[in-house]
Order: structure tokens, then sequence, then C-alpha cells
């Protein structure tokens, strides 16, 4: 809030993203209010809380339209409002072809190395661009001023700066790119390649959560467009706009919201071994995360499988809770995921359980976040095997979750996170019988070990807070504009 003040006197910020943060549903109880499980929400909603603004989003909620304004403006959150939530109405078909279609069947498995093949659609295509446009005529219509600070979230707004940048041109474009940049040889598959290169040159900083990510951004530009690339500065011009390519790795907000309030973690434990109806002396591993094919939650399970097989003594006291939320779950290759998921666990748990005890415990549902974090603190050990992910959250709440410096995390060397978390246990979720000695080492860890790795990814979570995310981008952004400002003037 201080460096909005100091910095960005008289600024106006805007946030665009596709999942709003608050999710009113109608319910047997009335109107109920829901957090989504997503990443990009958990990182910029304690932002914009400490800021203050407008955040622009798409309204999926089933109440949504009875809790809005005439302007389709709700403030939240609702108990203690902040900030303005706009809601943008988007038709099944307009749904379909951009959120569904284009975004998630097209760019999410493009800028994952997960081997799911892309589909691109035309008419896919043809809404993705629509809804851009429909978002870019909110944003015109939210700013109070000709320059505002806008924020782009991610894969589903490409098109979106540069439309932003046509119509105000004096904005400040920040977007941020939650998942990967691929390689230009990989991203040079998208039919509309140049158009989505284009677009985010509207920006005035472009955001990654790596270097590598960036390199990857300027490599395929280099590739495919007629533009400058200034690879000291990170810079790229195309027709005379010159746009910032930086990294900010995201985070989480310290201390997490959801660990107030939250029992020892003896406590929770005992709490998770009512609610599973685990043995009192298990050793409990935990996965978190949407139900998505690049968190490597097979690949997990295979593990555990392979670790059971080999160790039997482990038999009647590991047990594997995946929560997992459903996502997507329209989509042929997320439906195919839960079901192949629900198989394979049956098929371990008859091999290996018995007397009342399963190892694999899968629980299908959206938790609540209190509950998250209850799981957290319960386990000896938190299991990230993400096959490819831009950040990845989990592993860092997990870490923010053991204020008793206690439990290990295992993280695959795929997600953004392990270059901040290096003394997890880094693992390769690819190679099973590695992943499967990284679970027994874990569960094996002495104490003091445990202690002194918790401490350092601790003590970087703390300092590398979502917060500083937030300020450095804004911090850059002031800076440009300022520097834009005496450039006009001269
Ligand atoms: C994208 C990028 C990047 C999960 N299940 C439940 C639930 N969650 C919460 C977790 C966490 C969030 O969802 C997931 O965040 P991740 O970062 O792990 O993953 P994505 O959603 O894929 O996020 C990722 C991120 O954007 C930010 O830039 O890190 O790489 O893919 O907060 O706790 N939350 C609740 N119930 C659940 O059942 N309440």
């Amino acid at each position: 809030h201080r460096l909005l003040d100091e910095e960005l006197p008289d600024a106006e910020v805007l946030v665009v993203s596709n999942r709003e943060p608050y999710i009113h549903n109608r319910t047997d109880a009335g109107i109920t209010l829901q957090t989504p499980a997503s990443g990009l929400v958990a990182a910029l909603e304690p932002v914009m809380r400490a800021c203050g603004g407008t955040w622009i989003a798409h309204g999926s909620g089933s109440a949504d339209r009875e809790t809005v304004d005439a302007h389709d403006r709700v403030r939240v959150p609702p108990a203690d409002p902040a900030y303005a939530l706009r809601r943008v109405w988007l038709s099944e078909a307009e749904q379909d072809g951009y959120y569904y279609g284009f975004a998630n069947e097209g760019l999410w498995p493009l800028c994952h190395i997960a081997f799911v093949r892309p589909t691109f659609r035309e008419q896919d295509w043809q809404q993705y661009q629509a809804v851009n446009a429909r978002f870019a005529d909110s944003i015109v219509e939210e700013a109070g001023r000709d320059d505002p600070i806008v924020l782009v979230q991610d894969y589903h707004f490409a098109l979106l700066p540069r439309m932003i940048r046509e119509r105000l041109p004096r904005a400040t474009v920040v977007t941020f790119w939650h998942i990967p940049w691929p390689n230009a040889e990989t991203f040079g598959i998208c039919p509309w390649r140049d158009e989505i290169i284009d677009g985010l040159l509207g920006s005035t900083i472009l955001g990654f959560h790596t270097r590598f990510h960036c390199n990857n951004f300027l490599e395929a530009t280099d590739r495919f467009m007629e533009s400058r690339i200034d690879r000291e500065h990170g810079s790229i011009t195309l027709r005379g706009h010159e746009t910032m390519i930086r990294s900010y790795p995201i985070s989480i907000e310290w201390p997490p919201a959801a660990l107030a309030g939250q029992a020892p973690p003896a406590q929770c434990r005992a709490a998770v071994v009512a609610r599973y109806g685990l043995p009192a002396d298990a050793r409990i591993a935990v996965g978190v995360e949407r139900f998505d094919y690049t968190k490597g939650i097979l690949d997990r399970v295979a593990a555990i499988d392979d670790l059971l097989t080999r160790n039997p003594d482990l038999k009647g006291k590991l047990v594997y809770i995946q929560a997992a939320s459903p996502t997507r779950s329209k989509l042929g290759a997320y439906s195919a995921l839960q079901d192949e998921t629900v198989r394979l666990a049956g098929e371990i748990n008859a091999r290996h359980g018995g007397d009342g005890w399963s190892p694999i415990v899968l629980s299908i549902r959206h938790h609540e976040p209190h509950e998250v974090f209850e799981l957290f603190r319960a386990a000896d050990t938190c299991i990230v095997s993400s096959l490819h992910d831009g950040m990845n959250l989990v592993a860092k709440e997990f870490v923010a979750s053991r204020d008793d410096e206690h439990g290990v995390l295992i993280l695959s060397g795929f997600a953004g996170a392990s270059r901040e978390l290096s003394e997890a246990l880094i693992v390769n979720p690819y190679d099973t019988r590695s992943m499967a000695a990284a679970i027994e080492r874990a569960l094996c860890m002495p104490a003091a070990e445990q202690r002194e790795r918790m401490r350092l990814m601790r003590d970087q979570v703390r300092q590398r807070n979502v917060y500083r995310w937030a300020a450095q981008m804004l911090l850059d952004a002031a800076r440009l504009r300022k520097r834009e400002r005496i450039v006009t003037a001269s």
C-alpha cells in the first residue's frame, strides 16, 4: 500500500484474470461463498486486499448475478471489503471456445511438456479473440483515467495487452504468464504463434516465473517476429514499442491466512487420522492439487506402489492422501485422468491393502483452505511431482504451514519452485524407482535434518513472499512510468 502511495501516486490498478477470487453459489443453505483452487488467485488475492483497486474476471458462480450491482460490480472480500470485483458474463459458446478450447486444449498443453497433444481449432481461436476483446471493453469501461496500471493475468489473455495499448496508449500494462513458456521449436507449432507473441508485446512489462522462461520467449520472438531484441537488458522492441521481459518468481502471503487458528501439528495429525480412518501410528504422505495431468498424480501413485512392493514393512503403515480438486472436467484429458487415477488406486489398494488399511486415499472434491493446511500440518511428507509447472505454490504452502520445522518436501525438478526450494528432496517424477527411494528417505529422515532443511526453505518463502513479487513488478512499472514522462516532457 505504502509503495503505491509513494512510488505510484494517483495510480489506478486494474487486475484482469479469467478466474474470479470469490464465487457466489446458490445452495440449500442459501448463497455461499467459495474461494477457487487456483494458484493465480491464491497469489494475487492478498495483494489486492492490500492495494485495493478493481479486479475484472469471468463471473462463474450460480449466484454471482444476484450479488452484483447495476454495473456488475461487488465489493470483496464480502466480510471486509477492500477492492471491487467486476464480473464479465460469458456465454456457454464463449466459454467452450475461449476457455475450454483454445486456452485449455491449445495453450495449456502447448506450454507444458506433458505429452498431451495440443488441439487447435479455428472456431476456438475465434472465440478466444472475441472474449479477449470483451475484456478489453470492460477494462476501458472500468478505467477512470487514461493511464491506469493494468495487471493482465495468464494465458487466457495473450491478445489483451495489444488491445489495451491500442485503446489506452498511456496505460502501463504489466502482463504475467503463470505457466511455462516452451522453446521456440515447440511454440512454433501453434498456428497463431505470431498473433500471440504480437498480442503479448503490447505489454509494458511481460513477466514469467523464471529466467529460463524469459529466454524461451526471447528466442521465440527472435525466431518468428521482425523485432529488435536487447538480450542484455531483456527487452524487445516491436514496431517502435519496447516491452521489458522480466522474471518475477511468484509466491504466497506470509504468514498464509489459512494458518490462522490451526491446531498444533500433533492435533492436526489426530484429526486427519480420525477423518480418514487411518491407523493411529500411520506414516502420512500428502499431495494437494487441482486434478490436472501436469501435476504427475499417476506417477506419484506408481511410486507408492513401487515402494510398498520393495519394502513390505511399510504395509499397514504408509498412507498417501491425495486431495484432488476437480478441474476442467469437461475435457477428455481431464476426465480420463480422473478415471485412470481411481482405477490405479483401486488396483494398488487391492494388491497391498487389507485389514481395514488402504495405502492410497483419494479425496476428490474441493477442500476448504483450512482443511488443506490441516493436511499439510499432519503430514510426514508432502509430494509435489509435477511433470512441468510454472512455479507450484503447494510446495511453498507446505513449507509455510510447518512452523514446527518438521516434515519433508519432495519436489519435482520440473517445477519452477525447485529453483528456490533446493533443500527439498528434488526428484524426477518420470523415474519411479528414484521417487520411491525419495519417499523412503523422507520417512527415515532424522528430525535434526528435517529441521535444518525446513528452516532454510521457510526463510526463503518468508523473504520472497507474494508481496515482494507484486512490489517488484510495481516498482519496475513505476520506474518506467517516470522515465516515459521525462521522455514525453522533453
Ligand atoms: C498456476 C501454475 C503457478 C488445490 N486444491 C485445493 C486448493 N488448491 C490450491 C493450492 C494452491 C493452488 O490451489 C494451486 O496452485 P499451484 O501453484 O500449485 O498450481 P496452479 O493452479 O496450476 O497454478 C503454477 C501458479 O499458477 C501461480 O502463478 O505456481 O505453476 O500452473 O494454493 O492450495 N485450494 C482449496 N481447495 C482445494 O481442494 N481451497
